[in-house]
């Protein structure tokens, strides 16, 4: 029975699927996108806009051979472009004082100085990323599109954060349906750029590394309905720390003012639900604060089925004991 046993603890370890060890390894994945990377979905703003789409494929292939390591490469955004990104910004900072969780606000704020972020100019990923290997060893990584949950999650294991380059159709600045420039620069970057918030996206990066696509599957919905359109209460109020949210001033203004749609964070309720990426969200999940999103992440983490234990051996934290 004994030696039974442990042929079956052998298969298992053979079935876990093949995982990136070191930032490198990400170069040996060719992350998959969906569909909207080949042709945009009817509901795409830009859909019946042939000049935009070619746009968009060409910024998109800038990410095509990027290698760990290598200079991101810079696009040479239009006047055109410009002015969207000008349009979805002016509208986003008269709502991040009010709205925007603190944490996002000191860090914004931040960008704004140290940065480059402006009305009038659109940071390249280049400089952002290293703005952020400075402040919490976060990088990005250019991506052609929305990437899959198994791919863009082990990044995450890795401080690594795949960005899209090009912009949203200027049509509808207030809301896209698909991750773009603004989404990256503007929803996620503030966050990554703090220290807790960074440890905490990189836990859920390494909970996913070699799990099972069941495993991954709800563990996106949690990133999804916390990351993604997650709010959480400062102080008795609501605020919104999910990235898909401060960079849509449309759902950033309806969130907050649709209190019948916000519900208290269930994590057994959230991993029930799909994913809408495309569209306004039916409801939000708020949290009592940051350190419940934490927790409910660590628990999860722990009914991990892979038989083994990943630890992250990037750098350490000094800490005096008096
Ligand atoms: N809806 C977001 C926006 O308008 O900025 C973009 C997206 C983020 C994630 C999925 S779609
Ligand atoms: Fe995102």
């Amino acid at each position: 029975m004994e030696g039974l046993k442990n042929v079956s603890k052998n298969l298992e370890i053979i079935s876990v699927p093949w995982f990136p060890k070191h930032t490198s390894d990400l170069d040996k994945v060719v992350p998959k996108t969906f569909s909207c990377d080949k042709e945009l979905d009817a509901d795409h703003p830009g859909f019946k806009d042939d000049d935009y789409k070619k746009r968009r494929a060409e910024v998109a292939a800038m990410s095509r051979n990027y290698k760990h390591d290598q200079e991101i490469p810079r696009v040479d955004y239009t006047d055109k472009e410009i002015n969207t990104w000008r349009t979805v910004y002016s509208a986003l900072v008269k709502l991040y004082p009010d709205y925007a969780c603190e944490r996002f606000n000191i860090n914004f704020e931040l960008l704004q100085t140290k940065c480059g972020y402006s009305p009038d100019n659109i940071p390249q990923l280049e400089d952002v990323s290293k703005f952020l290997q400075n402040r919490t060893g976060f990088r990005l990584r250019p991506a052609p599109g929305l990437i899959s949950p198994r791919d863009f999650l082990a990044a995450l294991a890795f401080r690594t954060f795949y960005s899209t380059q090009y912009i949203r159709h200027y049509s509808r600045p207030e809301y896209t349906p698909e991750p773009d420039v603004c989404h990256e620069l503007l929803g996620h970057v503030p966050l990554f750029a703090d220290e807790e918030f960074a440890q905490f996206a990189q836990e859920i990066g390494l909970a996913s590394l070699g799990a099972p696509l069941e495993y991954i599957k709800v563990l996106s919905r949690l990133y999804w309905f916390t990351v993604e359109v997650g709010l959480w209460k400062e102080a008795g109020e609501t605020k919104v720390y999910g990235a898909a949210l401060l960079s849509s001033a449309e759902e950033l203004e309806f969130c907050l003012r649709n209190a019948e749609k916000i519900k208290t964070l269930d994590p057994a309720e959230a991993c029930k639900e799909k994913i809408q990426p495309s569209k306004i969200q039916p409801y939000y999940f708020v949290a009592e604060s940051f350190e419940t999103v934490k927790e409910i992440i660590r628990e999860f983490a722990t009914t991990n089925p892979r038989p083994f234990d990943v630890k992250s051996t990037q750098s350490v934290e000094v800490i005096y004991q008096r």
